[in-house]
């Protein structure tokens, strides 16, 4: 059996890094850890390719060479999904569809032959031995979350890992709190499930083993779920880590109430994480309480200050459109987002998401008016907000152009390197070939020919005079700020 495993395309949103990613000389973020597990859970003798459209086209000798051909999407790739099924069914090809956009989407579902629901790690088995015995069912729906201790180490060998900036793993699928918009908790569960030490150790040994070295994404709906075993796994990691050079730096997501815990920030620094995204969401205390948003009460911006002292950058993730949000929001989100030093923060409309509490609660009011895009950023708004539409979008374009303004954004990353300043330095995989052809890249686009260069230059020298063993983290934050730029040009236009 022939399978071919399909990751569609990404609309140019934030995550997707578009145009940082040519500083770099990468073609993708992340490699899609969805497919690589599902990959992992067919027969050995069964044979993959995976074509990611993020970074290679879909060539019709491609589909042709394939028996089956599975494919991931979350919302925000439907259109891209729908035109990858409709390639294949016109060459006769089963067609199999997962991911978190089949599992909760409302919409009519393109034409596909089988469809699992929820995760696949039991219903995934069970669809081969159906095959098998030429009964495989249309749908497939995970009776229960599987324990992770089911999940296989993804098959990470079937990418191109030199055209990803970052690599993917997963500790825990799950999250204990019940923020109204999340739909996190309503497909993962509100019960954090872990891999064990080894698992994730031989995840790690994995990846090295390819060759990796360089940042690992833990994408972790909230790292720090399970406290309890998250404790027992970062001396482990800490221990690894020394083992190998320190081959990894490690990004992750994590709930605020992190700040509260010293000791964990203490083990998570040790185990060479550097940066963590955090949901604050919105400095109004009305609002969050309306979003069940509990974890995020007190001193907002002391938390955060707290985490940077443990030489974590902080990214976060903030909305407006909440039904509490006064007039002056936008103001108050932007003097939140300056006084924080956070300078890749993600600002978002409020969407309601199908399944979620925020959803229930719209359509009983009747305020639905349909299936959001699933890109928050875009101005577009799939309910009716309190605040006047015109105004909430007016506003919300007035944050994106002024927090990505070049002098307001570097501003912001001096801070954030001034309160992150610890002993570690550049991380052991700084690789000077590509350090150089980075640094050339960001001086021509960013240096000499962009309007904005006085400010870049302002900003790289004092970067460089006050933290001159940070070059490499000054020239990435100098392109994502690039990036950031670029789409508030687009998104942010009044
Ligand atoms: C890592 C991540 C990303 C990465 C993308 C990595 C990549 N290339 O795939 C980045 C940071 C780029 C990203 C971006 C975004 N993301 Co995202 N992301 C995640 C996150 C945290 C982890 C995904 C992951 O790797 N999971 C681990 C794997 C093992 O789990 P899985 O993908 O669910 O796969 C399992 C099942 O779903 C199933 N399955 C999956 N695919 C298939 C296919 C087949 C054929 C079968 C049979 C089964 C199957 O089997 C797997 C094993 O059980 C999830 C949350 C989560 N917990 O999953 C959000 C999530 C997927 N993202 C989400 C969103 C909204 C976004 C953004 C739109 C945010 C934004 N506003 O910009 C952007 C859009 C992407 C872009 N580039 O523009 C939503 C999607 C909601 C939806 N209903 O579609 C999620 C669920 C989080 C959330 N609630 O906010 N994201
Ligand atoms: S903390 Fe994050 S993952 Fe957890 S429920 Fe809230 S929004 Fe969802």
């Amino acid at each position: 059996m022939k399978i071919l495993l399909i990751n569609p395309e990404f609309p140019d949103t934030y995550w997707s890094f578009r145009h940082a990613l040519p500083f770099e000389g990468k073609r993708s973020v992340f490699p899609p850890l969805g497919l690589l597990t599902v990959s992992a859970l067919l027969p050995d003798s069964w044979e993959r390719k995976l074509i990611d459209l993020n970074i290679e086209k879909l060539k019709a000798s491609d589909i042709e060479w394939a028996d089956m051909v599975f494919a991931t999407a979350m919302l925000v790739q439907k259109e891209s999904l729908r035109e990858v099924v409709k390639r294949c069914k016109a060459r006769g090809k089963r067609v199999v569809l997962g991911g978190p956009y089949v599992t909760t989407t409302i919409e009519e579902l393109p034409e596909a032959d089988h469809v699992f629901l929820g995760e696949a790690e039991t219903t995934l088995p069970q669809f081969v031995e159906d095959l098998a015995r030429g009964e495989a069912k249309q749908k497939y729906q995970a009776s229960e979350r599987p324990p992770l201790s089911a999940t296989p180490l993804a098959d990470f060998h079937l990418t191109n890992l030199k055209h990803y900036s970052a690599m993917s793993v997963q500790y825990s699928r799950g999250c204990p709190f019940s923020c109204e918009f999340c739909d996190i908790i309503e497909i993962y569960g509100r019960v954090p499930r872990t891999k064990s030490n080894q698992q994730m150790l031989a995840e790690f040994d994995a990846l090295l083993a390819l060759g990796w070295q360089g940042t690992v994404f833990i994408v972790d709906d909230n790292f720090i779920g399970n406290k309890k075993n998250v404790r027992q796994l970062l001396p482990e990691v800490a221990k690894w880590q020394k083992a190998h050079g320190y081959p990894f730096s490690f990004i992750t997501e994590s709930s605020l109430n992190l700040a509260d815990d010293e000791a964990l920030l203490a083990n998570m620094r040790d185990a060479g994480f550097r940066r963590v995204f955090i949901g604050i969401e919105t400095p109004v205390e009305e609002s969050l309480h309306e979003a069940q948003k509990s974890q995020n009460r007190g001193d907002l911006l002391g938390s955060v200050k707290k985490i940077q002292s443990f030489g974590m950058e902080v990214m976060a993730g903030f909305i407006v459109g909440f039904d509490n949000d006064p007039l002056d929001i936008f103001e108050r989100q932007i003097d939140f987002i300056r006084k924080s030093a956070i300078p890749l923060a993600m600002v978002g409309l409020l969407n309601a998401l199908p399944e979620t509490q925020l959803w229930k609660r719209l359509e009983r009011e009747g305020r639905l008016l349909g299936e959001a895009t699933g890109n928050n950023t875009v101005c577009t708004l799939n309910f009716k907000t309190r605040m006047d539409p015109a105004l909430l979008i007016q506003g919300y374009q007035t944050i994106m152009r002024t927090i990505y303004s070049p002098r307001e954004y570097y501003e912001r990353v001096l801070d954030s390197m001034r309160r992150t300043a610890q002993q570690f330095g550049e991380p052991n995989h700084y690789n000077i070939v590509n350090a150089v052809t980075s640094f050339t890249r960001v001086l021509l686009k960013l240096g000499v020919f962009d309007r904005e260069r006085k400010e870049f230059w302002r900003f790289f020298t004092q970067a460089v005079i006050k933290h001159r063993n940070r070059v490499a983290e000054t020239l990435r934050l100098a392109a994502m700020g690039y990036h950031f730029r670029k789409l508030s040009e687009v998104y942010g236009e009044g």
